[in-house]
């Protein structure tokens, strides 16, 4: 067979093992993989280099609106070019309901809003307002298009649909083959910690990590996992921030209860000290769930370690430090007035790669799952996240010892800051590509805006694992039918 491409020689790593080969490409697709490899109209060499899968970013704001309707810095080209940068091949944003939206206008909304993507792109969708319309007749044939995910919140007014709802939605994903995800924070503690602080005139940036306590996280992780024990549906928790939350999960996964989770860079290497940085500098740290304390990244690591998490996802949700971005609403206003979230698609991966792998916290392989090959399974990416035959050739090749520290100035987003400024790495993608096309090569773009295509997704596979039904919760039983008919 003669191939596009032929990736020669490198130390090729999947999640669970590492050999060295080449790989053959042809029309954009992995079609062989071999101790050698003849011919290739392109041969590029990876001696010395990792051949991995291109990262799958699977939590990240690309042109979204906030609930109080503050647009994220990045569009989908800027944020697509970062993610590339960074390692990634693959984007799923979140395209976000807004109360009294149909879902209908929201994917209408996401798909101009994608065009200019770089990378290929799937959507989680963010469900607000659950109306008998969304539940019934919209959220099925997104699903049926190809859209296995949605976010629910249970905190934030404009956003958290309560535990009925809740139920509903993870009823509807039971059903239909879908996954749902949960911003997990008990909203009437955060309003009550609010109100504590404001009473006091205590609202500088600091003040947004104290409004957030840890137990209101634990507490809305406990609730979510055991509503959707009751549902028997799946559920990933995004974002977890806090050792005793991360500590449900395992104990609840352990239990058997078919539940995912993520944690994120930022709760790993910036504590909430970042906050109080001067003369409002602290908003740059200001994201939800707030940042820790350092035993919570030591707990945090031990964890990722250990595989309480199948993902450690950016959450990248880029807000510029200026009146266009965290200060909207003005330029000295109370913490609960300035946009929530930090840029980190293009760091994601690097800092996993140097601070877990070349740190020896995780191995080769469990960074592969970390950033890629678990995404691709947990939402139904069937064709990404692997080096294997069938699938897109969505790979990245990694220098493993280049060292750099991270600058503003080499930055490929839209934003005026990163949070993660002076960190020194170790480990540099050099090569990324989307089904078989050269991305970035060596620190250059090659894409053009909206090469990325819309893909969809399989039913959410649940990885075999067994599930909880509760003796309450037996469909036959209470209903006399198994309510997926
Ligand atoms: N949740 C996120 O996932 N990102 C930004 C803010 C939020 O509440
Ligand atoms: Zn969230
Ligand atoms: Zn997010």
């Amino acid at each position: 067979m003669e191939f596009d491409t032929v990736i020669h020689s490198g130390q090729i790593a999947t999640a669970d093992w590492v050999t060295s080969g080449d790989i053959g490409i042809k029309d954009g697709r992995i079609v062989a993989i071999a101790e050698t490899l003849p011919g290739g109209e392109r041969r590029i060499d990876a001696g010395g280099r990792i051949v991995m899968p291109g990262g799958i970013e699977a939590h990240c704001h690309i042109a979204q609106e906030s609930s109080s309707g503050i647009m994220t810095s990045d569009d989908y080209q800027s944020g697509s070019i970062s993610a590339a940068f960074g390692g990634n091949s693959t984007i799923i944003p979140f395209a976000a309901q807004h109360r009294g939206q149909s879902l209908d206008d929201v994917i209408s909304t996401y798909r101009t809003r994608a065009a200019k993507s770089v990378l290929d792109y799937a959507w989680h969708l963010i469900i607000t307002d659950p109306t008998e319309k969304v539940l019934n007749d919209e959220l099925p044939r997104a699903i049926q298009s190809g859209i296995t995910s949605f976010k629910v919140f249970m905190t934030y007014d404009l956003m958290n649909i309560g535990d009925g709802g809740m139920l509903d939605i993870l009823t509807i994903a039971r059903n239909h083959g879908a996954i749902t995800m949960v911003h997990a924070e008990n909203n009437d503690m955060v309003k009550w910690m609010n109100r504590q602080l404001a009473d006091r005139d205590l609202t500088a940036p600091r003040y947004h990590a104290i409004s957030r306590p840890e137990l209101a996280e634990a507490e809305a992780i406990n609730r979510a996992i055991q509503l959707a024990k009751l549902a028997d549906a799946p559920l990933f928790v995004v974002h977890v921030s806090t050792a005793a939350g991360a500590e449900i999960v395992r104990r609840e996964k352990f239990a058997g209860a078919k539940l995912f989770a993520e944690t994120c860079p930022q709760y790993m290497a910036l504590t909430r000290e970042a906050l109080d940085k001067p003369e409002m500098d602290g908003a740059k740290f200001i994201c939800s769930p707030p940042v820790r304390g350092a035993e919570t990244q030591d707990a945090l690591w031990h964890h990722v370690s250990q595989g309480t998490f199948e993902s450690v996802s950016s959450d990248h949700a880029p807000y510029r430090a200026d009146e266009t971005g965290k200060f909207l609403n003005g330029a000295d206003v109370p913490y609960t007035k300035i946009a929530n979230g930090m840029p980190g698609i293009a760091a994601r991966l690097p800092w996993l790669f140097s601070e877990g792998v070349v740190a020896g916290r995780i191995t080769l392989e469990h960074f592969v799952a970390l950033s890629a090959t678990n995404a691709a399974r947990t939402f139904g990416c069937t064709k990404k996240g692997r080096i294997a035959p069938g699938c897109d050739a969505d790979i990245a090749i990694w220098n493993p010892e280049a060292r750099r520290k991270v600058a503003l100035e080499d930055q490929h987003d839209n934003m005026d800051y990163t949070p993660f400024e002076g960190l020194e790495l170790t480990g540099i993608p050099e090569v990324v590509m989307n089904r078989g096309n050269i991305i970035v090569d060596h620190g250059a773009l090659k894409a053009s805006s909206g090469q990325g295509r819309f893909f969809k997704r399989a039913p959410v596979d649940l990885c075999g694992r067994s599930g909880v039904t509760l003796p309450e919760f037996d469909p036959r039983q209470n209903f006399g039918t198994d309510l997926r008919s």
